[in-house]
């Protein structure tokens, strides 16, 4: 059993992030097995769910001609297009159903609002509207956390930078995670949280 203090954060194993699914990353059902055997480590275990309404603004689908995998300025910067994914109620949103969500504490639906994307498990991608974890974290007095889940490039990196940011000692088993990998988005994320001081372990 690890301390008290420390956390485990599953980010986003759900069906449409694997394989078969809407926006499947590669391989993504093959870290399910280790995340069920880290859960038992850990005091506190939190489950993120991507959850969109089907007007939701990071959907290509909803941006009459445009192709999914390119980017568009939203006022909070640049925003990739995604497939539609993760519709809240779909199959596609529901968790993988080999995950083990009976050992959760708590639940973080994300991404449910039409106008923002939320790739972290803290803020929405303005980086100022806050999902609530920070405070629940905080106030069970958890100053680490290890994080896991899909995708390492998106999701798990902009949850473990603001983690770091929020001054919680941030750790990535990158071997419980699988990338999308876009256009180089893997080399940058791995970048950006070894320079905010995550670490990346195997
Ligand atoms: C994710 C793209 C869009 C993720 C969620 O979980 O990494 N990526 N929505
Ligand atoms: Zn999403």
């Amino acid at each position: 059993m690890r301390p008290a203090t420390d956390a485990l954060i599953v980010i986003d194993v759900q069906n449409d992030f694997c394989p078969g699914g809407a926006l499947a990353v590669a391989e993504g059902d093959e870290i399910i097995r280790r995340i069920n055997g880290l859960m038992g480590e850990f005091a506190t275990v939190v489950l993120t769910q991507d959850w969109h309404p089907a007007n939701h603004a990071s959907f290509a689908d909803n941006h009459p001609g445009a192709e999914p995998f390119t980017l568009i300025q939203m006022p909070y910067g640049p925003q990739v297009l995604w497939p539609t994914h993760c519709v809240q109620g779909s199959r596609g949103a529901e968790f993988h159903r080999d995950l083990r969500t009976d050992p959760a504490h708590l639940i973080v639906r994300k991404g449910f609002r039409p106008e923002i994307d939320s790739y972290s498990a803290f803020f929405e991608n303005d980086h100022v509207t806050p999902t609530g974890l920070d405070g629940y974290l905080r106030s069970r007095g958890v100053t680490a956390v290890t994080l896991v889940g899909l995708a390492t490039d998106y999701c798990v990196a902009y949850s473990a930078l603001d983690a770091a940011r929020l001054e919680f000692k941030a750790t990535v088993l990158e071997g419980a995670t699988r990338a999308i990998d876009l256009n180089g988005s893997l080399s940058e994320a791995r970048d950006k949280m070894r320079a905010a001081g995550v670490a990346l372990e195997a």
